[in-house]
């Protein structure tokens, strides 16, 4: 008998070699439905969704209002403080049951929950992070089983360790007195901050499965490269196989599509965990290339594990690609940039939250979409600040499949943590899961250990603001270390050693002129510290991965969470959805050195966000023209969990700011920016392209209306990889000649391949610049399914703003732009209404619209022609003048600090016990220098 197996099983492998898999493959059973759940102590039993969290169950059993509606935050605290449970049946027929294993497999419970099988507890969780798996096939009777989960209360489970520990934890965005989010492995950004609601939720909020297999499992894949050339790649698969035998099987690692020879090994496996390697080559291999550089080629491997009666098989898809981060000392300081594929690339993009305080709601067409807009605007890399959460594989495989290189944090930020030795293991296991998930990744490019915290602790002062006494500051430094210095790397080094981690980002503070020399630099001096947008020219590190300016969301958004009595940036409601609490004062200051005083509320949020976007793209163009100086922009924010005034350049419901427009044309693989140097007109030409290119250089210095008053056209080569000055000239020659107020230079790049670039300087501040009121005509067409919309004016149109109030899906391709006089732009865009709708409600608005001011005698005659303020939807209706005069003015909010949330506070400037006068000189001084600031150290600091 055993000899005819053998012949059997030699007569199956020949099979196998030349067909595929044809064992009983695992049974996965998909537990996502029937759930139900209550309150653990209170209530009946109501339906669920799974994923889930309880809020979203709540909302939609109607027991609670849209936590994001207006001030309904506030009212949905009381969940947190309760337990919460939920529960399915799981069927077993016969044929589950004759499988050998069953395994029970959560992807993700948040927080603290105990599994139970018919009242057997089988798991007991701890980390919202990892995804267990425990095998059930013990507790299951044939027919019917009971699988409850119970949650227990994170902020419940926190509360007794805050008040046992020795010292308080900073965590300083925490919304709460009793600070527990540090004790607990969830989102931080659950438990609020300055752009987020405390939604402190729980629920399973990843997909649940039974896994039932026989003989051998594969539970996960990953494809190392040991070599690349053009001519050949080097690889090995990694099978982590799960097993009851002890007897050799067959392992075949082969390509669907036919890109590479498949290959067959035989493995001897012991029954348990094991991981298995299989060598291949791919002969001429396709590069893996980022957004801008090339395409970002897959190829797909499939890994099986083939046993007598069994088999199982997982498809992974992998990239091709070298990536190095180079941070070390050289001439300038100590770099940090990304090579890829040999050369180094400069990094372009934004830093990105979690898209949903429910993290279940965060669909893959979601997901799809911010892709594609990220794709869209140039983006080449995302940062995935620590604290959120390390996103679903989704996210992952769009990132490789769009090129958006990924910069992951592990999920820690803003505060010190403890360091017991359960916290460690529990932080170990994170570490290990997340980045064995994550490694398969070719978009994955480094890993940072967390956000801020080691800047915070060498300046934010907490030492002080929390009475540490040395032992404290002793053993939570020591913490640290253990931490970011021991756990993670190592976690790095043995799971994935050719990525580069450090401990924390930035490397460097911004306080000090040596700082803008070494490693990355969150630059927050612009913004906390109301330095000037100017100061992001004189403020450029070797990689930005942080800095940014807040803008309020549009009316269309606003209209969705607040109702018209809401209208006012000092309303409850408006505050609700404002958590920075000096947000609104900051934001004003700076509308009063930049633009004039907008005439309401709308214009106020229009204004805004052309004012945030204006500032961030001084400073792109800066980083970007500091280039190789510099290497990478990545500006703080790209997006929201909720709609809510923030630092974001898309909204929560994907709407784009101004700021994604801008970001859009400065990210461009080529841009031209003229700058005004010494008393030198300077135009930059700045390439990311691989390849030199040749162009025109067209410059014309016109006034408003319209009129040339110089031009020049010259042939450039434009390099590829660098910023260069193409185009340079005393600014007497021509610009000083103009009357600064009402003239433009207009410089446009156009290449061979019909590449263009195009950017515009005015001579004087935006502020001092002398609009009058244009006359836009607009003439809007049906193409397709899209609109388009032809545009042209008389005089200079600024920020020509492009709205359809009552349209929430609409979108313009472009929108904020200034329209030349003499200039036919059409913009495509996306609605929902008809076209006599959109005729009827498109609203065309520019600048000089948003200004409160008396008319000029040449305004007047314009009066009767436009009136765009007094379209149908009466949102922009102007105002008689007796309603103006009892508009209430935008004054700065006060500076009082909220008690729970000192972030913005303590930054920077609370080094000092100074005022905030004197302290704002010493971080600024203009007549002596840009840098005064001393750091004030702490003496035990944890080193990076
Ligand atoms: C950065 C981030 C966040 C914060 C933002 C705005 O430092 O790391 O912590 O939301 O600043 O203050």
């Amino acid at each position: 008998m055993k000899k005819l197996l053998r012949n059997l099983y030699s007569i199956s492998i020949i099979l196998m070699s030349t067909s595929t898999v044809f064992g009983q493959a695992p049974k996965v059973v998909e537990l996502n439905s029937g759930w139900k759940f209550k309150q653990a102590d209170a209530g009946q039993w109501l339906p669920a969704s799974v994923p889930g969290t309880v809020h979203t169950d709540l909302l939609a059993n109607k027991v609670i209002d849209d936590p994001f509606y207006r001030n309904n935050e506030k009212e949905v605290q009381w969940i947190e403080k309760k337990d919460w449970v939920y529960e399915t049946t799981i069927q077993v027929d016969d044929q589950l049951n004759a499988y050998d294993n069953i395994d029970l497999n959560f992807e993700g419970l948040d927080t603290y929950a105990d599994v139970y099988i018919n009242d057997s507890i089988v798991a007991k969780t701890s980390n919202m992070f990892i995804g267990y798996q425990v095998p059930v096939k013990y507790y299951l009777k044939t027919g019917e089983n009971k699988l409850k989960v119970y949650f227990h209360s994170a902020v419940n489970v926190g509360a007794p360790q805050a008040k046992a520990a020795k010292f308080k934890y900073p965590a300083d965005n925490e919304q709460s007195e009793v600070k527990t989010s540090i004790f607990s492995r969830k989102a931080p950004y659950h438990y609020g901050w300055d752009w987020g609601p405390r939604l402190v939720t729980s629920g399973i909020w990843k997909p649940v499965k039974l896994i039932a297999w026989n003989d051998a499992r594969i539970t996960d894949t990953h494809v190392q490269q040991l070599y690349l050339s053009n001519a050949m790649a080097s690889l090995e698969a990694i099978m982590d196989i799960e097993s009851d035998l002890d007897e050799n099987v067959q392992l075949k690692v082969s390509s669907p599509d036919n890109k590479f020879e498949p290959v067959y090994m035989s493995q001897y496996l012991t029954p348990g965990k094991q991981s298995v390697k299989v060598s291949f080559q791919i002969k001429n291999p396709e590069r893996w290339w980022p957004n801008g550089l090339g395409e970002p080629h897959l190829y797909k491997v499939n890994m099986e594990v083939i046993t007598k009666r069994a088999s199982d098989q997982k498809l992974q898809k992998i990239g091709l690609r070298t990536l190095q981060v180079v941070n070390e000392p050289d001439a300038m300081g100590e770099s940090f940039y990304v090579k890829v594929n040999g050369a180094p690339v400069f990094m372009k993009g934004a830093n990105y939250i979690p898209s949903d305080s429910f993290l279940p709601r965060v669909t893959r067409d979601r997901l799809a979409k911010t892709f594609e807009d990220v794709k869209k605007s140039n983006m080449n890399m995302l940062r995935i600040w620590g604290g959120g959460v390390y996103e679903s594989d989704e996210f992952y495989d769009l990132a490789d499949e769009n090129g958006i290189l990924v910069w992951q944090d592990f999920m820690f930020a803003c505060t010190m943590y403890p360091s017991d030795s359960s916290f460690l293991a529990n932080v170990k296991n994170e570490a290990e899961y997340n980045i064995k998930r994550l490694r398969k990744h070719p978009s994955l490019a480094l890993w940072c250990g967390n956000n801020e915290i080691g800047v915070a602790w060498k300046n934010w002062g907490w030492q002080n603001t929390y009475k540490y006494t040395q032992a404290d500051t002793a053993e939570l430094a020591n913490g640290y270390r253990k931490i970011f210095n021991e756990v993670l790397p190592q976690a790095v080094q043995r799971f994935d050693a050719d990525r580069f981690y450090f401990p924390s980002s930035p490397i460097s503070n911004w306080g000090k002129p040596e700082d803008f020399k070494k490693g990355d630099n969150h630059f927050w001096g612009v913004w906390h510290a109301e330095m000037p947008f100017e100061d992001y020219n004189t403020h450029v590190p070797r990689f930005m991965s942080e800095y940014g300016f807040q803008s309020f969301p549009d009316i269309v958004t606003i209209k969705r969470f607040a109702k018209t009595e809401d209208y006012d940036i000092q309303s409850a409601v408006m505050k609700t959805h404002q958590k920075s609490y000096k947000g609104n004062g900051l934001i004003k200051v700076y509308m009063d050195r930049y633009y004039r005083e907008p005439k309401d509320f709308q214009s106020f949020l229009y204004v805004g966000q052309i004012l945030q976007a204006e500032g961030i793209k001084m400073a792109i163009e800066a980083h970007r023209r500091n280039m190789p100086y510099c290497m990478g922009t990545l500006y703080w924010q790209l997006n929201d969990c909720w709609p809510v005034a923030s630092w974001s350049s898309i909204d929560y419901y994907g709407r784009w700011k101004a700021l994604q427009y801008f970001a859009k044309d400065a990210y461009k693989p080529i841009i031209v920016d003229p700058e005004i140097e010494k008393g030198k007109l300077n135009i930059y030409a700045i390439s990311d392209l691989r390849e030199a290119k040749k162009g025109e250089l067209k410059l014309r210095l016109i006034d408003f209306k319209g009129t040339e008053l110089w031009s020049k056209n010259q042939p450039v080569t434009i390099e590829g990889n660098k910023s260069q000055v193409v185009y340079t000239e005393s600014v007497a020659d021509h610009l000083d000649k103009a009357d600064k107020k009402s003239s433009l230079l207009l410089v446009e790049l156009v290449t061979a391949d019909k590449q263009s670039a195009k950017n515009i300087l005015y001579l004087d501040t935006l502020k001092n610049i002398n609009l009058s009121k244009p006359t836009i005509s607009s003439t809007v067409t049906e193409n397709g399914k899209r609109f388009r919309v032809h545009l042209s004016a008389d005089v200079l149109a600024k920020n020509v703003y492009l709205l359809l109030a009552n349209d929430n899906s609409s979108a313009f391709d472009e929108n904020y732009f200034d329209l030349l006089p003499g200039e036919n732009k059409i913009v495509e865009f996306n609605s929902s209404l008809s076209l006599e709708q959109v005729k009827s409600n498109l609203q065309v608005i520019s600048l000089y619209d948003s200004f409160k001011q008396k008319e000029s005698t040449t305004d007047k005659e314009h009066k009767d022609k436009q009136n765009i303020f007094d379209k149908a939807s009466g949102l922009f209706k102007k105002k008689s003048e007796k309603e103006a005069s009892s508009d209430k003015p935008v004054v700065p909010e006060k500076k009082e600090v909220k008690p729970v949330q000192k972030t913005e506070t303590v930054k920077e400037k609370d080094t000092t016990k100074k005022g905030g006068e004197e302290k704002k000189k010493s971080i600024f001084d203009k007549a002596s220098g840009l840098f005064k600031k001393k750091d004030t150290g702490s003496s035990s600091t944890p080193s990076n």
